[in-house]
């Protein structure tokens, strides 16, 4: 089953004009408390977790069609080691001085540590059987993890990305895949930012040079091309 291109700027997506189950991924990024819920690492900073929430309703929609079109489907945490071997000295001692020290106890147990309950997806999104989960220490998808490795040998050139935060882990990853070659789309309703005018921001450095990362396309437009 081929897909058609999907409304998008700066270019209908994907450029070679269709996508399959098979060729795409969906990746669902760091939709964790620690990023969006009450007490995690984004609330400890003092952001609105309004603005990282706004997401989970349209990744949903999107996550239980693609489910069901038989899509590839990874979800990434960011996080740490227990023992922080893995967590840089300049990481640890910038987020100490915004007031959520990574590996520090928080309201939600340690911030951004594997296993403490901040760390773990929030239940709306949570991964289901047969789904692919990513742990990677850093803001990128591709860095210190096996996610290129999993992508080549599943087949997969093209991947639609979802999650939090644009500006950021959105925007590493989207960066990381079309440098390799993967032909990247984000949805912008799937995605946000701790700050409005980053997520714009970070929206049209995509769209530059006639889509220097990739596309941004709406769930709307997405869930159109999938009807
Ligand atoms: C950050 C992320 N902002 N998931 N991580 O540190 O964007």
């Amino acid at each position: 089953m081929t897909f058609p291109i999907v409304t998008a700027e700066p270019y209908a997506w994907p450029y070679d004009g269709g996508f399959t189950p098979a060729n795409t991924a969906l990746i669902v990024i760091d939709m964790q408390t620690d990023f969006c819920g009450v007490g995690g690492y984004v609330d400890s900073m003092g952001y609105d977790i309004a603005m990282t929430r706004a997401p989970i309703e349209p990744i949903k929609r999107l996550l239980g069609r693609m489910r069901e079109l038989g899509f590839t489907i990874i979800h990434t945490r960011e996080g740490h080691r227990p023992d922080l071997s893995d967590l840089p000295a300049n990481k640890r001692w910038r987020s100490r001085q915004i007031g959520a020290g990574i590996g520090d106890p928080g309201p939600c147990g340690k911030i951004l540590v594997r296993g403490e309950p901040g760390w773990d997806i929030i239940p709306e999104l949570y991964p289901i059987a047969g789904e692919i989960v990513l742990d990677k220490p850093g803001k990128g998808s591709f860095c210190a993890t096996d996610l290129e490795l999993i992508l080549r040998t599943k087949g997969i050139t093209h991947i639609v990305l979802t999650g939090i935060t644009t500006d950021v882990c959105v925007h590493t990853t989207m960066r990381e895949g079309n440098d390799r070659g993967f032909e990247c789309v984000l949805i912008e309703d799937c995605c946000a930012a701790t700050d409005h005018g980053n997520h714009l921001a970070a929206l049209k450095m995509v769209k530059m040079q006639g889509g220097v990362f990739g596309a941004v396309a709406t769930s709307e437009a997405f869930l159109t091309a999938l009807t």
